[in-house]
């Protein structure tokens, strides 16, 4: 039972985790780094070709931008992988320096909102579902711009994207506390984001970035709640120690990753109406296995939120037992899940230590060989 649920686990790897970055003191390069969007997808289904369970990959716009997006979509399918999210960018443009979609002027406002439409055509070209939106747009300085009109600009560059969305296609509104702005951020916490999909309708869901919010903030609750109004539509996953840190997902915390995913699974959301997507950046390791160690674990954190007995746990808090309820879950966080995924990759035909393998499969020698020059992601430039 519980391995069939992992069965059909699926994590999403973003193209900008294989490309070089770094923070705004350097980007480090490495070697064998991809140097075009099809590059980073061969990067991308050597993960799922040792994982198994990392079946798409997001793209970023501009980013990832190729002459065909349908011909980049049947790349990827020829090497065993599909386009997932298609990520907008309206912040790396010198007309974006006061906002993007919140900006002053209605120019640039078009510019980002005919930016936005064009990412849906992308979603056309390439089957994608998703359209994720983060925007950098806020304030630094008390007093330089209205809040007030600014959150009427932003409600209306969303409904003219929501409007042009088609059938099976949905978009997730992504919040970060602060950064870029450091006084007012125009989508800073879940609540704002939820307000404004709960106006736009059935497809439009917050996307919940683990490294975005303040220290301390109990994100699990953000995910049981919008379960629970149905608007939880997908994780950006990655650690943070300090603010965006764009870390391995379960590394800083993996207990906060299981609770994550206790809540997640249940409030019903352990399925593809959930999108559990990786946003990281690989700064000093590797980028191929910082992914496939990624991948692993939230899988590893998914095995043990699975483990958990919901009957036991049900009864200690029906009788109010405090102690009793809180060993449940503790029981199920403390198994050592990864004999149980082992077998599961042996099962279906995987090397049970997918690190091990990718090491040995020779295939960083062959791009470190092939590859000179590899492209910057885009991100921390
Ligand atoms: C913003 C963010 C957002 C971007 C990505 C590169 O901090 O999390 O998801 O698209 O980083
Ligand atoms: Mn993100
Ligand atoms: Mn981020």
């Amino acid at each position: 039972m519980v391995k069939d649920l992992l069965r059909r686990q699926h994590i999403e790897t973003p193209s900008w985790a294989y490309g070089n970055s770094g923070t705004r003191f350097k980007v480090f390069a490495q070697r064998g780094v991809p140097r075009d969007p099809y590059e980073k997808l061969s990067d991308a289904a050597q993960v799922h070709a040792f994982t198994g369970i990392a079946p798409t990959v997001a793209l970023h716009i501009p980013w990832d931008r190729v002459d065909s997006y349908a011909d980049l979509a049947r790349h990827a399918h020829s090497l065993g992988v599909g386009i997932g999210a298609i990520n907008s960018n309206v912040f790396q443009d010198d007309d974006y320096k006061l906002g993007s979609v919140t900006h002053p002027d209605p120019a640039v406002r078009r510019k980002a909102l005919d930016h936005l439409l064009e990412c849906v055509d992308i979603m056309d070209a390439t089957g994608s579902a998703t359209l994720k939106l983060w925007f950098s747009d806020g304030t630094n300085y008390p007093g330089q711009d209205d809040i007030r009109e600014r959150q009427d600009r932003l409600a209306f560059a969303l409904e003219r994207v929501y409007e042009r969305l088609g059938e099976g296609q949905r978009l997730l509104l992504e919040y970060k506390l602060f950064e870029p702005a450091f006084y007012v951020t125009d989508v800073p916490d879940w609540g704002t984001a939820y307000a404004h999909c709960l106006r736009l309708g059935d497809k439009a869901q917050v996307v919940v970035d683990t490294g975005h919010h303040a220290p301390g903030t109990n994100i699990e609750f953000i995910v049981a709640f919008l379960l629970r109004e149905g608007k939880l539509g997908g994780f950006d996953f990655n650690s943070r120690f300090y603010a965006d840190d764009d870390l391995m997902v379960g590394a800083a915390d993996p207990f906060q990753l299981f609770r994550i995913m206790f809540e997640v699974i249940r409030g019903g959301g352990y399925g593809p109406q959930v999108a559990f997507m990786l946003d990281q950046c690989h700064n000093i390791e590797p980028k191929i296995p910082g992914q496939i160690r990624s991948v692993m674990n939230v899988q590893e954190a998914t095995a043990k939120a699975l483990l958990v007995d919901r009957d036991a746990l049900a009864a200690a808090q029906r009788e109010g037992d405090v102690l009793g309820a809180n060993a449940v879950l503790m029981d199920a966080y403390n198994t050592d899940v990864r004999p149980l995924l082992g077998e599961l990759r042996a099962e279906t035909g995987l090397d049970p230590d997918p690190m091990a393998a990718y090491a040995r499969s020779g295939y960083f020698e062959k791009i470190a060989a092939e590859r000179v020059g590899g492209a910057q992601a885009g991100w921390g430039a």
